[in-house]
């Protein structure tokens, strides 16, 4: 009998699962780690080869640290709020939760022929009253603190769509689903103030164990400024006004030679003069058409003059006050005092528009025609001649502290959270509008507040839900009251259900609280989280932020949800290029699974290079896996399918031991590095060495079979059930290497094809010629290397180089 995944793996997912072999328990005498996935949307095209690739990094983890002891808590569920249920059932008028269910039944079963050691019983549905009901209990606490509110806000308003999206949901000035063009707008939205956590969403990244460069994404969008308010007073106003910016550099004050507010600036109105009128006026309208993004990244600089001056403050200078849109209402004070000297938009602007520019940094010897951002002396600037640009910032800062014009503060690019959406499928607002214009939010026995049935899910088209359609839904009575009252029209964005799966998957069926305290006090924080690094900021922050705020509320004792964060790289198409039905080069796991079976699947993947990067599939890879896995099943049974006649219990010669606890130490410490490549490969030496032994100490195998368990858990499971032991595999310590018996260096051997380097492998230094071959050419980085190629020869330069010649 070869080995038969097809027969093996649908046993043992059955078995696992009749025995709850992965159920986890509170239980505060053990040691935990919790180790959590991003959960899917459960897609109409269900899942596709990349998301398994993540997956089963994290179950290889928790599986390694349930042998070595933990207990461990591996769940799953689905964000099942979105656009895409809510279009097709625009489409086809099917429910929203009849798609759901289904692609949720889908995402279930195919995650399930990855024999995942999820528990299963924790599953959770974000679009289940069950779960939405603690999200809206969540935002009455937002609420009750201050931190939700409403506004009239400029926001993106899709007329295809009939919606408003947020600013990640437009790209180039289209919806990002469809493409449809996007306006600015004002209306009437919920908006979360994220703002008032801005200091410590970013100095709590310091503590965390993630991605430099995923940490370096949140703080670009926090964008902590440090700087100064000035107020310029407006020439010849009566009453006087005053324009107050924010600046970066008070150091150069002297220099600001015009001012320029955002098109959107209350003053515009008051401040242009009749002459002007007709202009500014054109100039905003075309402005409110353009989306953010290209007002920022516009390469041509436009404007409008006023007609009105300022003075500035430190040379009492008159100076004209314009309207550019490359100034955004958004931030700091919607105004800016030019500096072209030493700002390179303003000199391009000055350029265009001929206005006056005055150096105030002395720039080196020969630099002209261009703004000079760097370090110098201060220069036509007063009192602050001379001084370098620290301690001019700190001078000026001083003066316009002590004269009363201005002050140091602190800006931050972060946004308030635009928190409503014109939708249908997505959670209600907890909270009843009154007769009176008052808001009510609901007391938690009055939640949850539930979706009700629709007959047409297109949005209203006046910027309203659905919902706003049925009077006799949004037109309700206040519970408390018996007075009239009106329900919410709008529904929380996507985001929301996401913002804290994470707690109530420790707890998921608790009807009486979101999550029970003893339950938060023993699993948080997640130790491991892994997913895509397209969540780097919105999810992630938005979870941190809603985390936070349960900390000040005292109902998580973690001031961070996510300990360790890891991203998987994408899986490319075996063209290299991104995975996409267009280009028809989509793998399905399905048929993958199928063919070779999951466990061949999984090493697959992660023997694809390191988890972090971005790899092509291969299909000879897949193939070479599998003939890795038969060796192994062939290290413990004959052609008859009885135990292999050269398994021993005869105790392990020295070599033997030298071999395995090698391999121990290096699978251990690659796994727990998350290094499962190199795992992998050292995996791979192991049974190489093995199989042409006439003699096979069975301890030694059933140890290799614990190391393999994480990656190839049904076949590891199969082997020993077969060898006698009761209990799974899966909960059987893990080894221990004895230092004794290492002491072997290792090397990097190269693999050169044609004389280009295409592949490395870290090695032990005494691998003989036969065992780096056999390695080198199971190696699906190099397989495309050899695909349809002839090799002619393959020269072994020990421990350096494996040079091979093909044709
Ligand atoms: C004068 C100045 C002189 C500036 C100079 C820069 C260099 P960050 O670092 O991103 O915080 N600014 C302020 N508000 C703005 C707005 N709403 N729209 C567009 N630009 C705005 O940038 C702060 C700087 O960006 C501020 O400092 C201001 O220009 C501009 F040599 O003031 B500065």
């Amino acid at each position: 009998m070869p080995y038969d995944p097809i027969r093996i793996e649908p046993k043992w997912q059955r078995l696992w699962e009749e025995r709850k072999t992965f159920r986890a328990a509170l239980d505060p005498t053990r040691p935990k780690r919790y180790v959590l996935d991003m959960y899917p949307y459960p897609s109409g095209d269900g899942l596709h080869v990349g998301h398994p690739e993540g997956y089963t990094a994290s179950d290889i983890m928790a599986r390694f640290w349930r042998m070595r002891g933990f207990n461990v808590l591996h769940p799953m569920g689905w964000d099942a709020f979105g656009l895409p249920a809510e279009n097709y059932a625009i489409k086809t008028g099917t429910h929203p939760r009849t798609t759901t269910d289904r692609n949720i039944a889908n995402f279930r079963r195919q995650l399930k022929l990855f024999g995942f050691s999820f528990d299963w019983e924790r599953e959770i549905d974000t679009t289940q009253p069950a779960y939405y009901k603690w999200t809206q209990w969540i935002f009455t606490k937002l609420y009750e603190r201050g931190l939700a509110y409403e506004a009239e806000v400029a926001v993106n308003w899709c007329p295809a769509l009939g919606t408003v999206l947020a600013n990640e949901e437009v790209i180039d000035g289209k919806s990002e689903i469809g493409g449809h063009p996007v306006i600015r707008r004002p209306m009437r939205q919920w908006m979360l103030r994220i703002t008032a956590y801005a200091e410590r969403l970013l100095a709590d990244l310091e503590g965390l164990d993630w991605p430099e460069s995923i940490k370096e994404l949140q703080r670009n969008w926090i964008g902590r400024s440090e700087g100064a308010e000035v107020d310029f007073a407006v020439a010849d106003a009566a009453p006087p006004l005053t324009l107050r910016v924010f600046t970066t550099r008070p150091d150069t004050l002297f220099g600001a030679t015009y001012m320029v507010l955002a098109p959107e600036h209350p003053l515009v109105g008051p401040l242009t003069t009749a002459a002007q009128r007709a202009a500014v006026t054109a100039y905003c309208e075309a402005a409110a058409r353009k989306s953010e993004l290209d007002r920022g990244m516009a390469k041509e600089k436009t404007g409008v003059f006023t007609g009105a001056h300022a003075v500035n403050p430190a040379s009492g200078q008159r100076i004209p006050i314009w309207v550019a849109d490359y100034v955004l209402m958004g931030y700091g004070t919607g105004a800016i005092m030019a500096v072209p000297g030493q700002d390179e938009r303003d000199w391009e602007f000055a350029e265009t528009f001929d206005l006056p520019i005055l150096r105030t940094v002395q720039p080196p010897a020969g630099w002209a025609g261009q703004a000079y951002t760097g370090e110098g002396p201060a220069v036509n600037s007063g009192f602050l001649d001379g001084l370098t640009i620290g301690p001019a910032k700190a001078r000026m800062t001083a003066w316009l502290e002590a004269e009363g014009k201005g002050k140091a503060t602190v800006q931050y690019k972060l946004r308030d959270w635009l928190f409503s959406r014109q939708r249908y499928w997505g959670e209600p607002f907890p909270l009843l509008h009154l007769e009176d214009g008052s808001l009510r939010v609901l007391a938690p026995d009055e939640l949850p507040v539930l979706l009700p049935e629709v007959e047409s899910y297109k949005p209203a088209g006046t910027g309203e839900s659905p919902l706003a359609a049925i009077r006799e839904w949004i037109e309700t009575a206040d519970f408390r009251t018996g007075r009239p009252a009106r329900r919410e029209s709008n529904t929380m964005p996507q985001w929301a259900g996401s913002c804290w799966y994470y707690l109530r998957f420790l707890d998921p069926h608790n009807g009486a609280a979101a999550w029970s305290p003893e339950a938060e006090r023993y699993w948080m924080p997640v130790d491991l989280y892994v997913g895509g690094a397209e969540h780097a900021v919105l999810h992630l922050l938005y979870a941190r932020f809603w985390h936070k705020v349960l900390f000040d509320l005292g109902l998580v004792s973690t001031t961070e949800p996510f300990m360790s964060l890891r991203n998987q790289g994408m899986i490319l198409g075996e063209d290299g290029e991104k995975m996409s039905k267009s280009r028809g080069n989509v793998v399905n796991p399905d048929d993958v699974i199928r063919e070779h079976g999951a466990d061949s699947l999984r090493l697959f993947l992660m023997f694809l290079g390191p988890l972090e990067r971005d790899k092509p599939w291969n299909t000879q890879g897949i193939e070479g896996i599998h003939r890795f896995l038969s060796r192994v099943w062939r290290l413990f049974f004959d052609e008859e399918d009885r135990l292999h006649s050269a398994l021993t219990d005869a105790p392990a010669d020295a070599e033997t031991l030298r071999l395995l606890h090698r391999t121990i130490a290096e699978v251990t410490t690659m796994t727990d590095g998350l290094h499962f490549n190199t795992a992998i490969s050292q995996m791979m030496i192991f049974v190489n060495e093995m199989t042409p032994r006439t003699e096979r100490p069975r301890p030694a195998l059933e140890a290799f079979l614990r190391l393999l368990a994480p990656y190839a858990p049904h076949l590891a499971e199969e082997i020993w059930e077969r060898l006698g032991h009761a209990e799974p595999i899966a909960l059987a310590p893990w080894p221990e290497h004895d230092p004794a018996y290492l002491g072997v260096a290792t090397v990097t051997v190269v693999v050169q094809v044609n004389g280009k380097v295409r592949d490395r492998h870290e090695l032990p230094a005494d691998a003989s010629e036969e065992q780096v071959k056999a390695i080198a050419f199971a190696s699906a980085q190099l397989a495309p290397w050899l695909a349809g190629k002839q090799i002619v020869k393959a020269v072994y330069v020990p421990g350096k180089l494996l040079n091979v010649v093909v044709k």
